[in-house]
């Protein structure tokens, strides 16, 4: 079905790959419609969180026979069965057992479910299919996605393709590992979809699809999870892998591994990166540019409000996307310059005594603590630390030793930290992030930043990052 989609695609475009600047708001509109036969199947929901409880109560509505797993106990899920009550679901909950999977033909386990888990392992070895969420939304949403993934910048990326849609009146989604499941868009009215795609998410899709896909970055994180980096890289490599010829994928030139992507592809690379080139996003110090076959557009960045260099490549990523589905200039540098940036993300939250403190706590990996530093040129007191994810700290020495004058460390990571970086700074070890707090604003002076850019998830003391943050901001004001 899929291909004779693709062939009136392809005759209401033409020539697609004569075209630099699509220029065309419907050149995506043509749209393949992909069904999945549900009713009266098995399906088992393995995690029974918010992409769990989604996926349950469409599944439901599809009149497949559905059951949903969670290894945590009965009591502690009560909310979350009792949002469900309404709908024919069996739960089994406290544990994983092997019978569970007896006549299910169907898997869809939640992002948090690794691969290693023993009931997705059980399944696989008796054959049963497993389809991530994304995979299972995509098969029923009709509007054209825009998807977006990398180690860093996705939530930036996303948030602001989703206002460029606004900006320029298309009725759009914004969802994924933002923080809304997919599968809560479909059967909504939308004309796009700008998704935030994790690593988790692509390790069970089939056919998803995206007609844009952003490959932003890759550097170490989720160490915790897989094998190696390679394993990691290779399933993010899956945003691409169901893109056919007249699709788009956006890759950053400067990201030696990314990069090293693009020439396997099927869709239309549109590159973006710092170096001037003859096609593709570029940026200098004051602008970015783009440049397509036979005129260019350049976005002023002196009046964009979200600095660093991280932020720049996010910029560019945009602009690369909003020209892909022809969006005005215009349009776009209003919506580059109204940003304020995501709470949580190099977020300022006051000045005292002329030290400024900013909020990062959504930097839960090496490489995003990396980007962090490098905004900034004055001595920083950074505070790091919490559940660790394997990443090597060591890519932080240079700019560590450059720009780091304490390392307040805390949380369970903190002795690994210390031992990857305490030789090169003066380096205090405390028990909590109040603690962290206090020992930053003693020795921070006139002109320093103090920074919360932990390189570590969240969940040793923290519900999760946003919380992690939260707190941070309220100890900070309280000083
Ligand atoms: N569980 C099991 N067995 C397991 C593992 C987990 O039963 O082996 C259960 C847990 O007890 C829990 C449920 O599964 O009840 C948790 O599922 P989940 O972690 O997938 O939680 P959701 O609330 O569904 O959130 C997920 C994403 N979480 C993860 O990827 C870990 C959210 O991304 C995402 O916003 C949401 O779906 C909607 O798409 C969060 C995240 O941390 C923000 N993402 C990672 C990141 O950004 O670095 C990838």
């Amino acid at each position: 079905m899929r291909d004779v989609e693709d062939v009136q695609y392809v005759q209401a475009v033409q020539s697609v790959n004569d075209l630099n600047d699509l220029n065309d708001l419907n050149f995506f509109s043509e749209l393949p419609t992909k069904t999945m036969e549900l009713k009266g199947k098995k399906v088992l929901v393995l995690g029974l969180a918010r992409t769990g409880r989604e996926v349950a109560r469409f599944l439901a509505r599809q009149g497949a026979d559905v059951c949903v797993s969670d290894y945590r106990a009965e009591g502690e899920l009560r909310g979350e069965v009792e949002a469900l009550s309404d709908l024919p679901i069996r739960f089994f909950l406290g544990g994983e057992e092997a019978a569970w999977l007896d006549g299910v033909e169907i898997v869809i386990p939640s992002p948090g479910v690794a691969p290693g888990n023993p009931l997705l392992r059980e399944a696989g070895g008796r054959g049963i299919k497993i389809l991530s969420e994304i995979e299972l939304a995509y098969r029923f949403l009709k509007a054209p996605l825009v998807a977006i993934t990398g180690t860093n910048g996705k939530s930036t990326t996303t948030t602001l393709v989703g206002e460029i849609f606004k900006a320029q009146g298309i009725k759009a989604f914004v969802g994924g590992n933002i923080g809304a499941p997919l599968i809560g868009f479909v059967g909504g009215d939308w004309e796009w979809g700008a998704v935030e795609v994790s690593s988790f998410q692509l390790e069970w899709v089939e056919q998803f699809r995206p007609r844009i896909a952003v490959l932003l970055n890759l550097t170490e994180d989720h160490l915790d999870r897989y094998e190696d980096f390679a394993s990691y890289y290779r399933a993010k490599e899956r945003i691409f892998a169901a893109q056919k010829k007249e699709d788009v994928a956006v890759l950053n030139r400067d990201d030696p591994i990314v990069w090293s992507m693009g020439s396997g592809l099927r869709g239309r690379v549109i590159s973006f990166g710092g170096a001037e080139v003859e096609q593709g996003v570029y940026a200098t110090a004051s602008e970015i540019v783009w440049r397509g076959a036979a005129r260019e557009e350049r976005f002023p960045l002196g009046n964009v409000k979200i600095q660093g260099v991280h932020n720049v490549e996010n910029l560019m990523a945009v602009v690369a996307v909003a020209k892909a589905i022809g969006v005005p200039a215009l349009t776009i540098q209003g919506v580059i310059e109204v940003f304020p940036g995501l709470e949580h993300r190099l977020e300022f939250v006051r000045e005292k005594g002329g030290i400024r403190f900013y909020n990062d706590s959504k930097g839960t990996n090496v490489g995003a603590v990396l980007k962090s530093l490098m905004s900034f040129s004055s001595p920083v007191v950074l505070l790091a630390g919490g559940v660790d994810k394997g990443g090597d700290y060591r890519i932080l020495e240079g700019e560590v030793r450059a720009k780091v004058k304490r390392l307040v460390l805390f949380g369970a990571a903190k002795e690994r930290i210390r031992a990857a970086l305490g030789h090169l700074v003066d380096t205090v070890v405390v028990g909590s992030l109040e603690e962290a707090v206090g020992e930053a604003a003693r020795s921070a002076r006139p002109g320093d930043v103090v920074l919360l850019s932990p390189a570590c998830s969240s969940f040793d003391m923290f519900l999760n990052y946003a919380e992690r943050g939260r707190v941070f901001k309220a100890l900070v004001r309280e000083l």
